[in-house]
């Protein structure tokens, strides 16, 4: 690389700061563009066969690896093998972000984190949450008649009511509101909730994952004859692990396996209640990691598979996750390549259901129906760039368009410096998923491109600010 190309590099790494510096000051200083409020919900209505109920699970920290039809030769998840065979395997599927309350707000609201106007990670005392005026799936489904329930870890604020859950479009909800290591002694107690209220403190974490599943399915059957949303984030396999008595010790690859394990079994039960109920065909399941694994912590941390790092960073390994959609007779089974992401879950759930994804404030989410139809071709993410964000400020790292990523900057979960730290790395995703072989300096052209479209996002990101002010 020349040195006015790494001069180049340099002043936009400058003019990137000075951009987030200048959107955060004017945030601090303008009154959001954005305005209306949620919508305000209807009673729910009975059935309309033409919208199919959605389930959504979205497990704690599971990495690409960590299941059989991705490729682990120790963990048994036949149910999660069997749903990816017979419906859609999303194998270029990325989280929002690699870290929990930025990937949940992504997929709640259609966004990217950096739209959120808080951090990456929100701790129990966080002074913020998700904004009133952001319109969540779960309010924009209930907007079209559903009934929404949730059931297990939410770590979108809950300093104040406004934040938790039963405010932001759900009708019911179980769970830890946040992350399950946010315990006692480094953290306060943790509530197990149902609505707002309390059941209780510092419950026993080896039944989270069956108590969720038995909720969800509760829900299922009492809702059987309305359309609902399910929305099930598993409290693991994020560390602390705890498996079920059932499942404990039972797994090759020790209490993570376990733990994996037992969430296979609660997504076979779910599947296996809908196909009881006669619903199967007419509820859409969706399964994703919220993040990559957490490599750092050996043996109780999951595995990228063919992908570098973990969670936190943005290597392919801490947001390159799984996913899977499961809708018999009305999808295509297959895998499909393209780039998708959590906001286009968001936006694709919304049109399934009827609705019109929200049009009066940025949403970066597509509509992805032309692919569960299975037509060939339909380019509804072509040429559309997916731009990685992390870190505490959710700060733009990284894009990648078709083949193409380029990293502005890099952050290692193991604390690693690959490439000797150099900045603007330039893979192939395609012939090199697993970013061993950096090729900048091949590729001037690309670099320069991609580094184009940073800069555009930047300035729209700022120019569009967010709802706090
Ligand atoms: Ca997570």
């Amino acid at each position: 690389m020349d040195f006015s190309y790494f001069c180049c590099m340099k002043n936009f790494i400058a003019a990137t700061t000075a951009a987030l510096t200048a959107a955060s000051a004017a945030l601090a200083t303008n009154a959001s563009a954005a305005t209306p409020n949620s919508p305000a919900a209807p009673p729910a209505a009975p059935a309309n066969p033409n919208r199919p109920n959605i389930v959504i699970i979205y497990p704690d920290d599971m990495g690409y690896g960590d299941l059989g039809v991705t490729g682990n030769p120790d963990i048994k998840t036949p149910n999660l093998d069997r749903m990816a065979l017979d419906g859609i395997r999303f194998s270029n599927y990325y989280s929002p972000s690699p870290a929990s309350t930025a990937s949940r707000y992504g997929l709640m609201t259609g966004r990217y984190p950096i739209r959120s106007g808080f951090r990456w990670v929100l701790n129990p005392d966080s002074p913020r949450g998700i904004h009133p005026e952001e319109i969540t799936l779960a309010e924009a489904l209930k907007a079209q008649g559903y009934h929404t329930a949730m059931y297990g870890k939410w770590h979108l604020g809950t300093t104040k009511k406004d934040y938790l859950p039963l405010q932001n479009g759900f009708d019911e909800y179980i769970g830890l509101p946040y992350s399950n290591d946010m315990i006692p002694p480094k953290f306060q107690d943790i509530a197990l909730m149902n609505g707002n209220d309390t059941i209780t403190m510092n419950p026993d974490q080896t039944k989270l994952t069956r108590l969720y599943t038995e909720k969800a399915i509760d829900f299922m059957s009492r809702h059987r004859k309305e359309n609902f949303f399910v929305y099930v984030p598993y409290a693991m396999p994020h560390v602390p692990l705890h498996p079920g008595k059932e499942f404990a010790g039972r797994s090759k690859r020790g209490t993570y396996g376990d733990v994996v394990e037992e969430i296979d079994w609660g997504v076979g039960e779910i599947l296996s209640a809908l196909k009881k109920m006669k619903l199967d065909k007419n509820t859409i399941v969706w399964f994703m990691s919220d993040n990559g694994p957490w490599v750092l912590k050996g043996d109780q941390g999951g595995s990228a598979g063919l992908f570098r790092d973990g969670k936190g960073s943005t290597w392919e390994g801490g947001m390159r996750v799984p996913c899977f959609v499961y809708w018999p007779r009305h999808i295509a089974p297959g895998i499909n390549e393209d780039v998708v992401n959590g906001m286009d879950v968001y936006a694709t759930c919304i049109c399934l259901a009827g609705g019109q994804i929200p049009s009066d404030r940025p949403v970066d989410g597509y509509d992805l129906r032309p692919y569960l139809r299975g037509e060939s071709g339909a380019g509804v993410k072509d040429g559309v760039p997916f731009f990685y964000h992390g870190l505490d400020d959710n700060r733009l790292m990284a894009v990648r368009k078709g083949r193409w990523k380029l990293h502005i900057s890099t952050y290692s979960q193991l604390g690693l410096n690959y490439f000797d730290k150099k900045e603007m790395l330039l893979f192939d995703i395609y012939n090199d998923p697993s970013e061993k072989y950096e090729v900048s300096a091949e590729h001037p052209d690309i670099v320069k491109e991609l580094l184009s479209i940073c800069e555009e996002q930047l300035a729209k990101i700022s120019r569009e600010g967010n709802f706090y002010q």
